[in-house]
């Protein structure tokens, strides 16, 4: 198998653009699909200051990585959740890939900061975990971006991980979810912009980035993403990929361009009546916002004598 570029020998075979890669031109190919995305979707500007959301996994530290060597300003944010071992090697793998590089990385511990872990504010809440956990960070990144004076808050979704929210939102049609799935999503009061560079790649060439890269991630997955119905919808994409190559990609990409401005009114209808949490200042469409009482009920002492 010969890179489809210079026909030294490749490493990957990447069946949708029926090519394959030498490590020096699949880490180009990446950072190109990335410099793509954000041209495509106008993410960012040059001169933005972004905060990236990392998680110590691949994605994450991939996209941090892309955008630095494409001269963007970029600067880390870790949330430690409290999820057991995982959450203490996660933390050392986004800690060691910042030192290394001289790249700054915000820190916010919720067991420490707001007295309660994932584990425990999912019971508390009646939450499946990966809601109580997605409600935390999405509360705590909004936040650093937003006290931070960031221009953009950026994740390491990728196309896998799209494809899949969006076939959930379709087998249910989540009409609003689905005017809000773009890989952008302009600041408003209170919600710093926000942006998903690597919609481009797949969870495969984004490993195969790290490896090349010599990026050193956490490799196991969290213990609490059992049971995850994204998971499940990964797996049947993927068998649709397998048979037929770039499947995933029409599904995404098409949706974007083709049929997502027509969900548009709904998810702006559901913005609009939005007010502010009487507790955090947050963006709300109650008087206290979902993080602000799970927080309650996660560290209410009554609860825990019940
Ligand atoms: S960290 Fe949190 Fe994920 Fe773990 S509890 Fe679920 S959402 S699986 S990205
Ligand atoms: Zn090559
Ligand atoms: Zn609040």
């Amino acid at each position: 198998m010969k890179c489809t570029v210079c026909r030294e020998p490749a490493l990957i075979d990447l069946r949708r653009h029926n090519s394959n890669f030498c490590a020096e031109h699949l880490l180009r190919f990446c950072r190109d699909q990335v410099r793509r995305a954000i041209e495509e979707f106008d993410m960012l500007r040059p001169a933005d200051r972004v905060l990236v959301a990392v998680s110590g996994g691949k994605d994450s530290l991939a996209v941090w990585d892309i955008l630095v060597g494409l001269g963007y300003d970029a600067t880390g944010l870790y949330v430690g959740l409290g999820i057991g071992d995982y959450s203490d090697t996660s933390a050392d793998h986004a800690r060691r890939f910042a030192t290394e590089r001289g790249l700054e990385l915000i820190t916010v511990d919720v067991p420490e900061t707001y007295g309660y872990d994932i584990p425990e504010g999912s019971r508390a809440a009646r939450r499946a975990p990966c809601s109580a956990c997605g409600l935390t960070k999405r509360h705590l990144f909004d936040q650093a971006a937003v006290d931070g004076g960031f221009d953009a808050l950026v994740t390491g979704h990728n196309l896998d991980d799209e494809a899949a929210v969006l076939l959930g939102n379709v087998l249910h049609w989540q009409t609003e979810y689905l005017g809000r799935q773009h890989p952008v999503l302009e600041a408003r009061d209170g919600f710093p912009r926000k942006v998903k560079p690597l919609v481009r790649l797949g969870e495969r060439e984004v490993a195969a980035y790290c490896i090349t890269a010599g990026i050193d991630y956490i490799v196991d997955e969290c213990p609490m993403a059992v049971g995850n119905k994204h998971l499940g919808y990964k797996e049947v994409l993927n068998a649709l990929e397998a048979g037929s190559p770039g499947a995933k990609a029409d599904f995404y990409l098409g949706f974007l361009r083709k049929a997502a401005a027509a969900f548009g009114a709904e998810a702006e209808a559901g913005r609009a009546a939005l007010g502010t949490c009487n507790r955090c200042g947050a963006p709300s469409s109650s008087d206290t916002c979902a993080f602000c009482r799970l927080v309650e009920r996660a560290t209410d002492p009554e609860r825990s004598r019940r």
